[in-house]
């Protein structure tokens, strides 16, 4: 059976995450162009923005590239119809269920690719026509779901008869290994990403995940429904003073709100929100994108090659 590398025609199976704000096309068709899936993350922008990424990287490369739609964008219809009428390669999808645009992405030639935080969203998407998911566990950045990459990923990959790519806390060859391990076809990453060369966001959102460790992340807005990991600072702690006193969903949006921006753009330190996965705390370096991708599969295609019975 032909390998998720092969549908797509990339040289690694390697999606990088649709990141809101971080994900432009500077890193995409970095990605792209070193074998990975490059995917523009529209995030909250709209349908214009997404047209010009998609001319921006089609100066850059003509290898295949994706685009992520968060579905909560209040602009969701008017961007999934840029997605089938620019024939976008691939689109995944997060924040929601895809079903609704799922017959036309199909009918302009996608693959389509919904991120799943459960056994339960997988088979929805299976059966409303996915091509493949991604399982995305809590170790991820940004909007995440209750279960872990270990858990999740074999429990949707014995649920469901189409591949699945594992991602939340994958940043090296052994995430890689582990995910092929637990039986997925590929991986997504995205923390990792945040450090490299290419990536087109404020020194101080790379130097936060260079600096941060394995407890640096925490998961704000469970009560309201809104769960995002992001790196513990000034923000994080005014959220959880709200979540302690039971603020209601409208008061942990109004402090959200814009916070994305103030990390990636302005690199606020202590008002942004600096989404980021648990791995951050491995993530020691800015590296090329090319560099990063090639040292991880090296690294695993050495582990997977030493792989033998446990006993
Ligand atoms: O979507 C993500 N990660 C994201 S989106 C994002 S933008 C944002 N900013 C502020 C607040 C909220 C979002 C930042 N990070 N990952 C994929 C993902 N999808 N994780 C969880 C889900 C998910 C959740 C519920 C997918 C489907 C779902 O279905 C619920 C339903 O029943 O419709």
């Amino acid at each position: 059976m032909a390998t998720i590398a092969e549908i797509l025609g990339i040289k690694y199976p390697l999606f990088q995450g649709g990141m809101a704000w971080v994900a432009d096309h500077h890193i995409a068709a970095a990605v792209s162009e070193a074998g990975g899936l490059g995917i523009i993350g529209v995030g909250g922008a709209d349908e214009n923005w997404l047209r010009t990424q998609i001319q921006e990287i089609r100066k850059l490369t003509d290898k295949p590239f994706g685009v992520n739609l968060m579905l909560m964008n209040p602009r969701a219809d008017e961007i999934a119809k840029v997605i089938a009428e620019e024939k976008v390669k691939v689109v995944t999808t997060g924040a929601g269920s895809a079903q609704k645009y799922i017959p036309m992405w199909k009918e302009a030639g996608c693959f389509v690719v919904p991120v799943v935080p459960s056994v339960a969203m997988a088979k929805k998407m299976e059966r409303d026509g996915a091509d493949a998911v991604i399982a995305e566990g809590t170790e991820s950045g940004g909007h995440v779901g209750e279960l872990t990459t270990m858990a999740l990923v074999p429990q949707v990959i014995d649920a469901v008869n189409i591949p699945v790519l594992a991602a939340g806390g994958i940043a090296d060859g052994r995430g890689v290994a582990a995910s092929f391990m637990l039986g997925a076809c590929g991986v997504q990453c995205g923390t990792v990403f945040c450090a490299s060369e290419e990536v087109n966001i404020h020194q101080n959102y790379k130097d936060m995940i260079i600096k941060a460790k394995d407890t640096s992340t925490k998961v704000t807005g469970r009560k309201a429904g809104a769960p995002v990991r992001q790196i513990r600072n000034q923000l994080t702690a005014k959220f959880q003073e709200l979540e302690d006193r039971n603020a209601g969903f409208e008061e942990m949006e109004a402090l959200g709100v814009g916070a994305l921006r103030k990390a990636v753009v302005d690199g606020d330190t202590k008002n942004g929100t600096f989404m980021a996965g648990q791995i951050a705390g491995m993530v020691n370096e800015i590296k090329p994108a090319k560099t990063i991708i090639e040292d991880m599969f090296a690294q695993a295609n050495e582990i997977l090659g030493n792989a033998k019975p446990v006993c």
